[in-house]
């Protein structure tokens, strides 16, 4: 099957707006909220809409792409990556932070053919803060190349630590031990209530590091090409190579801190998506 990236992006560029429009809309009314899988783990009205909103317009405009949404698989759809072309969503990532109308908040998309990113969005409506890649093209915010801040040296590096959406006991305990290890090595830490925009803080430059356990392929899909496009790595935390469906990921400016930071990491393995 041949794939016009060009159109895809297109596409899928006019479909990230119209979706943050909605996003900017609501984020300081109130919202209609359910939980997941935890009670931190929450879904609005507006997770729901826009994700339906994205998969049914590109559905209409690609009809043989397959999808992977958040929401869809919280609503029991199975979550199958496949080589075919295929779009993985996340709506609202940050989804804390929109019931709280804390700004971090942005939706997630990657676009991938025979398993490999073509097409990544982070896309913050609130900030406006639009974050491309295209494979082989360099990544950009608003249109303007970023890149990473080629940090090598753990003491000098901004670390991204984040707790996620589930109070369960070895995960709280396995983020509290690393917060404990890390804190006084590296320069600073933050955790900014969603991973795509962790990893684009990392993409322009503007934080070092960042791993996690337990998020999902919508959630580092994206992240991952513009981290890689932006002239970073984006890693398994154990040193290895990234595995989407894995539920672990580390990014960084440059292998040799991802290097230093990985024998200091203590490990947890999530059951995979
Ligand atoms: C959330 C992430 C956040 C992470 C949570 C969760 P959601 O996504 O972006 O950084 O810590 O585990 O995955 O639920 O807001 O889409």
């Amino acid at each position: 099957m041949s794939v016009d990236l060009d159109k895809c992006f297109e596409v899928v560029m006019e479909l990230a707006r119209n979706g943050g429009k909605i996003i900017r809309e609501r984020i300081y009314s109130k919202k209609t909220i359910s939980t997941k899988s935890d009670r931190v783990d929450l879904v609005t009205e507006t997770d729901q809409e826009v994700e339906k909103m994205l998969i049914s317009n590109l559905r209409a405009e690609f009809p043989d792409h397959k999808f992977i949404g958040e929401e869809s698989t919280a609503e029991g759809i199975p979550c199958e990556f496949t080589d075919a072309p295929t779009w993985i969503i996340d709506p609202v990532d940050g989804t804390m932070n929109f019931v709280h109308g804390y700004p971090n908040v942005c939706t997630s998309i990657a676009f991938t053919v025979n398993k490999v990113a073509e097409i990544a969005i982070i896309y913050n409506p609130v900030l406006e803060q639009m974050f491309t890649a295209r494979r082989g093209q360099g990544a950009k915010l608003n249109g303007k190349p970023i890149h990473v801040s080629g940090e090598k040296d753990l003491q000098q590096a901004l670390l991204i630590l984040e707790c996620g959406t589930t109070h369960e006991e070895e995960k709280m305990k396995n983020n509290f031990k690393n917060q404990q290890t890390l804190t006084p090595i590296v320069h600073g830490t933050r955790s900014n209530g969603s991973a795509a925009i962790n990893m684009a803080m990392v993409a322009m430059g503007a934080a070092d590091v960042y791993f996690e356990f337990g998020i999902h392929a919508w959630d580092y899909g994206a992240g991952d090409l513009l981290v890689r496009e932006a002239g970073g790595v984006c890693i398994d935390p154990s040193g290895g190579p990234l595995d989407i469906m894995a539920r672990r990921m580390l990014c960084a400016a440059t292998m040799e801190l991802a290097q230093e930071i990985v024998p200091k990491i203590s490990q947890i393995y999530p059951p995979r998506d």
